[in-house]
């Protein structure tokens, strides 16, 4: 009997309100049309999840949380001709509609149908495809992958090399081309630079990864969380510091050991602190500073105008300004040939049932990206 123009009743993680998350059955109504129903092998916990699950976003609960996800393809809506079932995908936190202008335009990467900001937490047609209990259920970033079933529209699904291992590249949806491509692509370090990344989570940790790639010869790694430092060093980070145990300003200690400021510099925390710390540490005329986490949606970045003359660059970046649907199967290849090891970021991975305790690694900064298994 298959599941094709079926309801499927199925295991997902539901978000009731803020900080209030359990495992429950749910209905998951099959694809509209531009639309795919996946069956999820994995899924990475990401920073922005946990934004999600704080209500740090303007998200209607209840939701299902999760965007970084691998799964494969269980049935198509009409008209979609981009994936077929069977076929192996990522889901895609910024989709690519090939139709707005930031599509069209040859450097934007931030589609019109994206649904982060602002969140409607619904398709695209304005409903949901989930429910629980007689009550809907909203989408998180159009993508949900926290439950053993979703809907995503076809923009925000990609199709990848059939040899992928599916318990892996799951990151390769959103932290590492997040991180990994803000180094490589958006901010193309260079050979013998020095770089300085505020925040080692995960996707600071793919930024290294990209820097390392790049060919920077000192990488200096800023954590509130000394955890962090073993698996950064292992990465390629060569200096670690700890702002909280530090006498002085971090940007000032990072001005102190360069002599003139960092090449390049990355915030991945999403707070207006550490953005201004990560401009500051940068070389005041050819400094590049990239930008990668939110903050706070009311919150305003007050930098000293007199300082922007001196040509530095200060550049905020999305998914490492890929287009999605076009670059990242190129990424999963590159990883098949070796040529990217996402290995070294996935410190944990735990049966989807096993969530709480997921959350509670996360929460607890004991990891650097914890992979659900489904
Ligand atoms: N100083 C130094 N380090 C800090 C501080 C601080 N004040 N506060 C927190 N940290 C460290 C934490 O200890 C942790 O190690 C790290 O910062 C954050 O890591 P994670 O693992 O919690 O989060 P990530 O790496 O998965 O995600 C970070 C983002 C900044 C990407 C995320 O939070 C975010 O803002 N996402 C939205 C923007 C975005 O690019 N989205 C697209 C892809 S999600
Ligand atoms: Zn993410």
């Amino acid at each position: 009997m298959g599941t094709a123009g079926k309801t499927i009743t199925c295991q997902a993680a539901i978000a009731w309100e803020k900080n209030s998350i359990s495992i429950e059955e749910v209905q998951v109504e099959p694809p509209k049309a531009g639309e795919v129903r996946i069956k999820m092998v994995s899924s990475g916990i990401c920073g922005s999840d946990d934004h999600v699950l704080k209500g740090e976003l303007p998200m209607n609960f209840p939701l299902i949380p999760g965007h970084e996800g691998a799964g494969i393809v269980e049935t198509v809506g009409d008209g979609v001709s981009s994936v077929k079932p069977g076929d192996k995908v990522l889901t895609l936190i910024v989709p690519q509609c090939r139709e707005c202008d930031a599509c069209l335009h040859s450097k934007g990467n931030f589609c019109d149908k994206q649904d982060v900001l602002p969140c409607s937490g619904t398709m695209l047609d304005g409903t949901c495809r989930f429910s629980c209990k007689g009550q809907k259920v909203y989408h998180s970033f159009r993508t949900s992958t926290f439950t053993e079933y979703t809907v995503v529209p076809e923009i925000a699904v990609v199709k990848i090399d059939d040899a992928a291992p599916m318990d892996k590249v799951c990151l390769i949806g959103c932290g590492v081309p997040t991180g990994y491509g803000a180094a490589v692509n958006s901010a193309k370090v260079t050979p013998g630079s020095t770089c300085v990344v505020f925040g080692l989570g995960g996707v600071g940790s793919a930024v290294v990864l990209g820097c390392k790639a790049s060919g920077a010869s000192r990488i200096i790694g800023v954590d509130i969380n000394e955890k962090k430092f073993p698996w950064a060093r292992a990465l390629g980070v060569t200096d670690c510091l700890n702002p909280k145990k530090l006498k002085k300003p971090v940007h000032e200690v990072v001005m102190e050991m360069t002599g003139v400021g960092a090449d390049f510099a990355f915030e991945v925390i999403g707070h207006t602190e550490t953005m201004l710390a990560a401009w500051n540490s940068c070389n005041y005329s050819y400094g590049v500073c990239l930008i990668i986490g939110l903050a706070p949606l009311d919150s305003q970045l007050c930098l000293e105008a007199s300082k922007i003359v001196s040509g530095k660059t200060l550049k905020g970046v999305c998914l490492g300004d890929y287009k999605t649907r076009d670059c990242i199967p190129q990424l999963v290849t590159d990883y098949l040939q070796n040529k990217i090891n996402i290995d070294p970021l996935i410190t944990h991975q735990l049966p989807f049932d096993k969530l709480h305790k997921a959350l509670e690694l996360y929460h607890t900064g004991k990891t650097v990206r914890c992979v659900l298994l489904f």
